[in-house]
């Protein structure tokens, strides 16, 4: 199973807690603060920063890394558009988003039609 180590006011730790929640995939979570000189932690995550995974594979850091895994890992739902136009303006957003409504401009036509419309909380 997957361990996501880090603190819940993170925005990063949330995004991937998100994704990993938008995906259905189980996980659990580790309290881990930054700055840590656990060998442990600093074998997750070289620059003790969180979020970080721990996959039964090995350790991934770097928020955008983790969640490029998590689409491959496991691709449905897709939170990324398969049209490559707009595909890097939601890779843009998502270092600052804590909600993957954000991922998905509400205009965009790149969104699939059978999903819901795009509503904001
Ligand atoms: N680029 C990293 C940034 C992660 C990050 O800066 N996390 C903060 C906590 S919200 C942190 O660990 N700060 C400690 C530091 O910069 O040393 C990512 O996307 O995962």
């Amino acid at each position: 199973m997957i361990t996501l180590c880090g603190f819940a006011i993170s925005n990063y730790y949330n995004k991937v807690k998100l994704v990993l929640l938008e995906k259905n995939i189980p996980f659990q979570e580790e309290l881990v603060m930054t700055g840590s000189k656990d060998e442990a932690v600093l074998s997750g995550s070289p620059l003790a920063k969180v979020p970080f995974i721990r996959t039964p594979q090995g350790a991934l850091c770097e928020s955008q890394v983790i969640v490029e895994y998590l689409e491959q890992l496991q691709p449905q739902p897709a939170l990324m558009p398969a049209d490559p136009s707009p595909r890097p303006r939601c890779v843009s957003c998502a270092p600052t988003s804590t909600c993957t409504w954000n991922w998905w401009p509400a205009s965009s036509t790149a969104r699939p039609s059978s999903a819901a419309p795009a509503t904001r909380p």
